[in-house]
């Protein structure tokens, strides 16, 4: 299945939204306008663009904490993920918490806990759930390598690989789980080998290209719907900012940093799409300033939104 042109650009368009929206929020961040503590997902947008561009309404995804644009992409509006990050009514929590650790249930967008890896096995029982009903949907986890190293991984991927589910588990890669380097969390290279552990594929793609992920997704999304089982993708990739917003990350080197930046995801899709004709200096502008005022109206919709009632903070608490 090869990508039309209109797809291509609403591609573009998803990935600068995600990224002016994140550039903005780090700005709100610092002026001390949010109540969230920022983990910025600039630099990574080809994943999360690559990876859920064209799912069905109906897949479940599992964002986890940097993962703006599976938001944007499976269609909670960024009106009400501004709400979110101000604490408001507005948000997807309705100010109950500030951070991505919520979801949207009528998106199956399932909101992750702070519990690193927790969510890979509420993946696997969603996939579960889809066998048992016969219904042909998968379901999609996302994680950091740090993430990979906890038992929860393990236990997902096992279990999943065992009923041979349509779990999808995508593995953002950036090399470093907070402070801590790759090398010190794991004694492989990649973390797709991981899957051959529990009888199923694993493949490695580049987290900065766009097309290279939407491919690796779709084979795996093939293999899901067909009957074939799990797949692990592991997209490489580098986080521009800190751990978050209060992180200088000094642990790096400027050289690692300013040579991943030069792999920056947008600036590579758009040498594609200008071969392709589809961009144009013009273009680049509209969709450019398009993003600006997205961002803009949901930042006054945030800051119009009230505080939540203290009296509702345990209501829709299921229990
Ligand atoms: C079980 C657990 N341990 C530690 C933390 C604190 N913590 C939050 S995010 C994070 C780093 C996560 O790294 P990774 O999984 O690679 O994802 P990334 O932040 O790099 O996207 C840590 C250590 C946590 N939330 N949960």
């Amino acid at each position: 299945m090869e990508l039309g042109p209109g797809e291509l650009m609403d591609m573009y368009y998803l990935m600068v939204l995600s990224r002016t929206f994140e550039e903005r929020l780090s700005t709100l961040y610092k002026q001390g306008r949010v109540q969230a503590g920022g983990f910025s997902g600039i630099g990574q947008e080809a994943i999360t663009v690559g990876t859920c561009y064209g799912l069905e309404d109906e897949d479940f995804v599992s964002p986890s904490h940097r993962d703006l644009g599976v938001f944007l992409v499976k269609g909670v509006s960024p009106q009400a993920l501004m709400a979110q990050f101000y604490g408001r009514m507005g948000g997807m929590s309705k100010g109950r918490d500030s951070a991505l650790h919520s979801g949207e249930a009528e998106l199956n967008v399932f909101g992750t806990t702070s519990m690193l890896g927790s969510s890979l096995c509420v993946a696997a029982g969603a996939a579960l759930a889809f066998r048992m009903k016969r219904e042909p949907h998968v379901a999609v986890c996302y994680f950091g390598e740090g993430a990979s190293c906890r038992g929860d991984f393990h236990e997902a991927l096992n279990f999943a690989g065992v009923h041979r589910l349509p779990a999808i588990f995508v593995c953002e890669n950036n090399f470093y789980a907070y402070s801590t380097p790759m090398n010190l969390q794991m004694a492989v290279d990649d973390v797709a080998d991981r899957a051959m552990g529990y009888g199923f594929a694993g493949k490695v793609c580049s987290g900065n290209d766009v097309l290279a992920v939407w491919h690796t997704m779709r084979e795996a999304l093939y293999r899901a719907r067909t009957g074939a089982g799990p797949t692990l993708i592991e997209c490489k990739t580098y986080r521009w900012h800190g751990h978050s917003e209060h992180d200088k990350a000094m642990y790096r080197s400027q050289e690692e940093f300013i040579e991943w930046k030069s792999r920056d995801p947008i600036p590579r899709f758009e040498i594609y799409l200008r071969e392709k004709k589809l961009l144009t200096d013009a273009i680049k502008e509209d969709v450019a300033r398009q993003a600006k005022d997205v961002v803009a109206d949901a930042v006054k919709y945030a800051e119009d939104s009230p505080l939540p009632d203290p009296s509702q903070a345990t209501a829709d608490v299921i229990g």
